[in-house]
């Protein structure tokens, strides 16, 4: 069988953080228990097909720059190559999941039967793969805005034939993932979003996406899928102003629509900051709801406006990460972090797709050791205790459980008078951040 990867002995080992191995974990131990859970259980960290294996270096001002040699041949040999790059790379890595779009592991047909049949031959070829290797599917979705019908939106677009088209793609989609067994669904909004407000009917197009959504709600429950659907937000790009603008805007969305209970958000770091948001700021709106169901973990840079998808290295990131994380009952419970990140065009090397992958994981595992050390931490929590202490009190209580009036409160005022401003403590707990960070 052919090897696309020979330089790496599987799997990559942990070796501790005085190794110097660059194919070695140094921080990510699958084993390593924190707050009862092992690693492994933490992160179930996957691998998405699009960068890993599709991606080829392009971008906005030049093609393609890699050659991999899986990706030749037929459309079809080259789908059933790159499947086969997929679980050795993710079996010598030691990550236990990859996530897909439908037309990145199978090739788009001439008419849509046969791109239906394209995907049912390679969802086939998955499944024994699957068994053999042990990996397993994170989430699927449907690439629902490449294709240049779709270039006015999917569930968003004004020619209802388009609609149709999509609701088939997504509905094969969806099947597929089930079929896979795929723990999640994920719905990322493509072109659902406008370029002019001149030739738009906003309102129109919320009600044609939450139809769609709808659609989709009730093919689960027809066909017993019970992988656990997931929206994940973004502000712009492709369009100028995306639909799931951020977690905010899609939680109140779904509230509107009667669509609340069937979703959880997939948070993207690169997202978050396109938002104007820190990653920590989109995880936190998530789980206030305990609706954080799954990461695309990755990093934008901010000194460029776009979506870069970076491999994840900031120790200060990771940390606040995974801060959010554990606080949320259950952790991300059927979701995970999923590299949804490719090297820079400039790292052409498929080492470099190891190298990624690691540091990835890495950053992650640290950040996850430091998070747990400031959550114990004594004077770090008496800090926030101290900070909402006041709640606890009768007043507080009462208010919090609905029975206080305005009358009562202004009682309470013309009697305790002028409050005392406390400190927020910010730069303090800034040192004890820095402090735990270098622990
Ligand atoms: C694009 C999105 C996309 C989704 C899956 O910006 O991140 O890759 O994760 O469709
Ligand atoms: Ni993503
Ligand atoms: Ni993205």
């Amino acid at each position: 069988m052919k090897t696309y990867f020979p330089k790496v002995q599987a799997p990559i080992a942990f070796e501790g953080r005085n190794s110097r191995n660059p194919l070695a974990f140094k921080w990510y131990d699958a084993k390593q228990k924190v707050r009862g859970k092992t690693m492994a259980e933490h992160f179930r960290f996957a691998v998405a097909y699009w960068h890993t294996f599709k991606g080829n270096g392009a971008d906005m001002f030049g093609p393609g720059a890699w050659v991999r040699e899986w990706n030749v041949g037929s459309p079809m040999e080259a789908a059933e190559n790159t499947l086969r790059a997929n679980f050795e790379f993710c079996q010598k890595l030691g990550a236990p999941f990859y996530c897909f779009h439908d037309r990145d592991i199978a090739p788009e047909g001439a008419t849509f039967a046969e791109s239906c049949n394209n995907l049912e031959t390679i969802v086939a070829l998955a499944k024994k793969l699957q068994k053999d290797t042990g990996t397993r599917l994170l989430w699927g979705t449907a690439n629902l805005f490449s294709n240049p019908r779709y270039t006015h939106g999917a569930g968003t677009n004004p020619d209802v034939h388009v609609f149709a088209y999509a609701a088939a793609q997504l509905k094969h989609a969806i099947e597929a993932t089930h079929e896979l067994g795929g723990q999640n669904y994920v719905f990322w909004g493509g072109r659902e979003g406008y370029e002019t407000l001149l030739n738009t009917r906003y309102g129109q197009e919320q009600e044609q996406f939450a139809a769609l959504l709808q659609l989709a709600v009730d093919h689960k429950k027809k066909i017993g899928f019970k992988g656990q659907f997931l929206i994940e937000p973004k502000p712009h790009e492709p369009t100028k102003h995306q639909y799931d603008f951020d977690t905010a805007t899609v939680l109140s969305f779904l509230r509107a629509h009667g669509l609340y209970d069937y979703f959880k958000i997939n948070v993207e770091a690169n997202h978050a900051t396109l938002a104007g948001h820190t990653f920590e700021h989109e995880l936190t709106v998530a789980a206030a709801e305990n609706k954080l169901g799954s990461i695309d973990a990755n990093i934008g840079d901010l000194l460029l406006g776009w979506d870069t998808d970076q491999f994840p290295s900031n120790l200060y990131s990771t940390t606040t990460a995974m801060m959010v994380v554990l606080q949320q009952k259950g952790g991300l419970n059927t979701g995970g972090f999923n590299f949804d990140a490719k090297c820079r065009r400039g790292s052409n090397d498929v080492m470099d797709l190891f190298y990624a992958h690691i540091g990835g994981m890495d950053a992650f595992a640290r950040g996850l050791l430091v998070a747990d050390k400031i959550l114990s931490d004594k004077p770090y929590n008496q800090i926030i205790e101290d900070r909402y202490a006041s709640w606890k009190s009768p007043l507080g209580k009462k208010i919090l459980s609905g029975k206080a009036s305005l009358d009562a409160l202004e009682q309470y005022v013309l009697k305790a008078g002028e409050p005392v401003l406390q400190s927020g403590r910010q730069e303090l707990l800034e040192i004890h951040f820095n402090d735990l960070l270098n622990s």
